[in-house]
């Protein structure tokens, strides 16, 4: 069901659930081709969280600064494809919160072990920013920090569980956000892990 957080962005809570092997079974393909990594920040710290990407492009960080790159630079070949069933998934996410023309041609994977989080910022690397991001929880629980336009303002802690989809867009696009780390538990599907992807469109 739709629960809004504030205008522009919506928890469909569950949507996922149904094709939650599918989508786990996608991800295990691309991660054998692409696998998950820990960046380095440029202030030169290791992020906790493993990310992989497929699609047309992945998001990469290195002490050069973040960026959308076509080739995974540890391997320098193209990003895997992104699954269709996945994309489509993600466009039919983003059409039932109001989105009907969202086609992401990027997915960034993001897998969290216990302890793991991400600091608040803000998603702003993708030249078109009228575009939605479509972010897909699996696995392990998280609580996840929903600020402002500005990092100062007070997050709010929205609980995120497996099979939950949230929509960002319009106004709330831009608003920092973060991840609170991942308790310790054990997931049937993920095991130890939070695995979230987020769809985004990047040409
Ligand atoms: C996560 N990932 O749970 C989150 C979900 C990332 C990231 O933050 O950058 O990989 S995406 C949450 C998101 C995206 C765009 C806007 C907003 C949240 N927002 O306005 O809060 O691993
Ligand atoms: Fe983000």
């Amino acid at each position: 069901w739709h629960e809004p957080i504030c205008p522009g962005a919506v928890v469909l809570r569950q949507f996922a659930l149904a094709d939650d092997a599918l989508m786990l079974t996608a991800i295990k393909k691309v991660v054998t081709q692409a696998p998950f990594r820990h960046m380095i920040t440029p202030g030169g710290l290791t992020m906790s969280a493993a990310m992989s990407s497929c699609g047309t492009h992945g998001w990469v960080t290195d002490r050069r600064g973040y960026r959308y790159a076509g080739t995974d630079p540890e391997s320098g070949l193209p990003w895997p494809a992104l699954p269709a069933a996945l994309q489509q998934l993600a466009a039919s996410a983003a059409s039932s919160a109001g989105y009907p023309d969202f086609v992401p041609d990027a997915c960034l994977i993001n897998r969290y072990a216990v302890g793991a989080r991400m600091s608040l910022h803000q998603d702003k690397d993708e030249p078109d920013l009228d575009a939605p991001i479509v972010s897909v929880s699996l696995g392990l629980p998280a609580t996840f920090q929903f600020g402002g336009l500005r990092r100062e303002m007070k997050p709010l802690r929205i609980p995120l569980t497996h099979g939950d989809v949230v929509v960002w867009g319009g106004p709330a696009r831009l608003f920092f956000h973060g991840v609170s780390p991942i308790k310790h538990g054990i997931h049937p599907l993920t095991g130890e892990y939070r695995i979230n992807l987020t769809f985004r469109k990047v040409t």
